[in-house]
């Protein structure tokens, strides 16, 4: 029997704004948001040489809702490329970029099959004239769909193979949004040969026989999005699969932990700094949160002084202009302050007094909503994490603990 080859991506998010980025140098901010175009383009290329059969795009094609035209043409334009090399593509749209109304209005061509609306249906794939699969989906109208799709999921032809998109994740029983939740036996009671998964950016085979898969995304959107990003080349044969990640993404983000605890002076951790970024410069463009574990004193006063962000301007200046860029993006201390706020927070003076009048991390809303209501600066924030909230809240105190404690001594 015939095998398939293919290409399964999802969570492309085309023209995503990266916000919280515009702070850099202006040519590395525009190359920063040209990487998800970019990241596409590769995508096609890719697509080409392995001489695929289609592309499955599963879900959060676009970062938005409405999309620019710029970003619209860029995904007209890839459609076009696929389609004169007789690649076909099966596009369903996720929580990002459920459907509204412009993109529909585009005359793809017919090598495009976009799955319209929220009801699973299916289109039948023909190789050499034959009917060789049918591949089923459903897109989202809303910004979320939190019933259960797979009883909907059911083969309605006899092409020899079956493939279901699904943009959404496994149930959780904790009672959160879950999108479009799903068991994982539910899939393989389908008996489908591949189940191509969107939503999760992080690359994950869910389950091997038969294959239940999450590319991840095709380009990292921030410093959680670690590592390499890309799509997987997929050869699908009745008894065997074979899976190759094949990474096209065109900017990094990494995290490095560096420990400190022997060093002293500045130069001793750019020294360090220079060392353990080596790894990265040959990556390709990279850009890196840099955070110091078991910090001495000195370097807690280097910090919050201001010297590391200087010590670290310097080394990306030094780097501006190289071929493969790498940037560092900040410098943090990692893990509790040096002073035991507890022995503080129980005493009866002024330091004490301050801690325990330290807000809850409800209360960093109430503080902070001027700022997201300004015309000006929400433009440019994004939505807090609980986590960044509570971080925000330990840094205050520590950079207090350090003003009132540690600046005189030094
Ligand atoms: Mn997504």
């Amino acid at each position: 029997m015939k095998k398939l080859r293919f290409i399964h991506c999802a969570d492309l998010h085309i023209d995503i704004p990266f916000k919280g980025l515009e702070n850099l140098p202006s040519s590395l901010f525009k190359e920063v948001k040209q990487s998800t175009f970019k990241a596409l383009e590769r995508l096609v290329q890719t697509a080409i040489n392995k001489h695929v059969d289609f592309v499955l795009m599963v879900g959060d094609v676009f970062d938005q809702s409405t999309q620019s035209v710029y970003a619209q043409m860029q995904f007209l334009h890839a459609c076009n490329q696929l389609s004169d090399h007789n690649i076909s593509v099966y596009v369903s749209f996720g929580n990002h970029d459920y459907l509204q109304r412009d993109l529909i209005k585009m005359d793809f061509p017919p090598n495009v099959h976009l799955f319209p609306d929220e009801h699973v249906t299916h289109f039948v794939h023909k190789k050499n004239n034959k009917d060789i699969a049918t591949i089923y989906g459903f897109s989202y109208m809303n910004p979320a769909v939190y019933e259960n799709k797979t009883p909907l999921f059911n083969k309605k032809t006899t092409t020899p193979y079956h493939i279901g998109m699904l943009h959404g994740s496994v149930e959780q029983n904790t009672g959160h949004d879950t999108y479009a939740p799903f068991k994982i036996q539910e899939l393989v009671n389908k008996d489908f040969d591949y189940w191509a998964l969107g939503h999760i950016h992080k690359r994950q085979h869910v389950k091997e026989f038969p294959p239940i898969v999450y590319p991840g995304n095709i380009q990292g959107r921030s410093k959680k999005e670690t590592g390499e990003k890309g799509c997987y080349y997929v050869e699908l044969s009745k008894h065997h699969t074979e899976l190759t990640f094949i990474p096209i993404q065109t900017v990094r983000f990494e995290q490095l932990t560096i420990d400190v605890s022997t060093l002293t002076t500045i130069q001793a951790i750019e020294g360090a700094i220079d060392q353990q970024i080596q790894e990265f410069t040959t990556q390709g463009k990279c850009f890196i949160w840099i955070y110091l574990e078991h910090f001495n004193q000195e370097i807690e006063h280097f910090y919050y002084e201001g010297m590391l962000t200087d010590m670290i301007d310097f080394i990306n200046e030094k780097m501006m202009g190289v071929n493969h860029w790498f940037w560092i993006q900040s410098i943090d201390l990692k893990g509790h302050g040096l002073i035991d706020k507890e022995i503080y927070r129980n005493g009866d003076h002024f330091l004490a007094e301050i801690l325990r009048l330290s807000p809850e991390t409800d209360g960093v809303d109430t503080v902070l909503k001027p700022l997201w209501k300004h015309p000006q600066a929400r433009k440019f924030l994004t939505s807090l994490t609980n986590e960044e909230k509570d971080n925000m809240l330990e840094e205050a105190e520590n950079i207090l603990l350090y003003q009132l404690t540690r600046k005189h001594n030094q």
